[in-house]
């Protein structure tokens, strides 16, 4: 690692170009990326990240209807005739083993969509930050972290998770001239990161979900560096590198 990474804060708030030739962190911690790790590591064969339920029906037209589930929220509630909604704790092996998903989300999948023109996109979260970082330090190639953030808002979430990987690479000092987001992403982790879960209990999308009855959710996303998944876009497909 040359740089320090950069942190752009929301899926809207960069260009495409911009993610080019770069490696790029995609992280949304509630709950998309958090879904995505958990199938992968529940055996799914791979996921297909869409940018809206019209590309989805299309995508799935086209497959084997034992092959795929369609999956995925809008406004995180399941999608009506969708087999599974974006409850981390519903993609169990039992259900997603060797299975294709085709995947729709509010924030997080057109996030990677956005993204999909990087070099290398990795989907990141609390579940699995230390095995991203440590694949993250052995690489030369610049890093970008993107935060899915809610509606091109901030969230408060995937930005104390940015901030937590980069106290992961750089340690307690964060070097001088560092881009602003990173900056931004380093001092929120220093404020808030010695309480992970109750931090994101408190934050506006932990509010949304349990008023939606998810509040398992939240606690199952804070569980820090307790997967070695690192769930790689591969030709449009998300698929486990490690
Ligand atoms: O926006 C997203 O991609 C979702 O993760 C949001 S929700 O947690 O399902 O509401």
């Amino acid at each position: 690692m040359k740089l320090t990474p950069d942190v752009f804060i929301t899926g809207r708030s960069f260009l495409e170009d911009e993610v080019k030739g770069k490696t790029v962190i995609v992280i949304d911690v509630l709950r998309a990326a958090s879904t995505i790790i958990t199938a992968l590591q529940n055996g799914s064969k791979g996921i297909i990240a869409v940018e809206d339920m019209g590309t989805a029906g299309r995508i799935a037209q086209n497959l084997d209807s034992s092959s795929y589930l369609l999956c995925g929220e809008k406004d995180g509630e399941k999608i009506e005739d969708y087999h599974l909604g974006n409850s981390p704790v519903e993609y169990e092996e039992s259900v997603v083993k060797g299975k294709t998903l085709i995947f729709s989300s509010t924030n997080g999948t057109p996030t990677l969509v956005r993204c999909s023109g990087a070099k290398e996109v990795i989907i990141g979260s609390f579940l699995n930050a230390k095995a991203v970082t440590d694949y993250l330090r052995t690489i030369d190639n610049e890093i970008i972290f993107v935060c899915s953030g809610w509606k091109s808002r901030l969230s408060f979430e995937d930005t104390l998770c940015a901030g937590y990987m980069l106290h992961q690479l750089v340690g307690t000092v964060l070097p001088v001239s560092s881009p602003d987001g990173a900056c931004v992403a380093f001092a929120l982790y220093q404020q808030f990161g010695s309480d992970i879960t109750d931090s994101v209990k408190n934050s506006n999308h932990a509010e949304r979900l349990r008023k939606l009855g998810f509040e398992q959710d939240i606690d199952y996303c804070c569980q820090t560096d307790v997967s070695d998944c690192i769930p790689v876009m591969e030709d449009g497909v998300i698929v486990r590198k490690v």
